[in-house]
């Protein structure tokens, strides 16, 4: 399940640098996307949730009232490998952080929350992709 995560990360980041105008986010605050499952990350820059609210807009995966859509993130996962392993839960895990963060009405904090939660629970239930899997392909897409 590490490696489907894995997948889906390095899928979702590829809209990064289409996002990082109008987002704001500078290369200093992340330079990867991938950077987002470091242990030390820090889920401080309100740019940050603006950069995951365009990148999830980018693959459609937003409604309008910026919640996610569920379908489309359905669909969206299951479209890397294996992806059917983890769609629902993982779609269950986004929309149980979105109804605990429902309160904070700027889209790009709430979101900047949702994704924190979301890492929390993907730690918990040991989903999360390791820094080494990440990198290792990372590097090897680059070249
Ligand atoms: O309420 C808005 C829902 C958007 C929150 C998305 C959280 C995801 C954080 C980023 C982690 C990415 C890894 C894969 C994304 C799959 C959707």
């Amino acid at each position: 399940t590490a490696e489907i995560m894995k997948d889906v990360t390095l899928g979702f980041g590829e809209a990064l640098q289409h996002c990082r105008e109008e987002s704001q986010l500078s290369e200093e605050k992340m330079e990867e996307f991938f950077h987002f499952w470091r242990e030390d990350f820090k889920f401080e820059d309100r740019e940050l949730g603006c950069a995951i609210k365009c990148m999830s807009s980018h693959f459609n995966l937003l409604t309008d009232s910026h919640r996610m859509h569920h379908e489309n993130t359905d669909k969206f996962i299951k479209s890397f490998p294996n992806g059917e392993v983890l769609s629902k839960q993982m779609v269950e895990m986004i929309h149980a952080c979105e109804l605990q963060h429902d309160a904070t009405e700027d889209h790009c904090w709430r979101i900047l929350r949702v994704a924190e939660c979301f890492k929390l629970s993907c730690t918990k239930r040991g989903v999360a992709p390791t820094m080494e899997l990440l990198m290792a392909e990372f590097i090897m897409e680059a070249d």
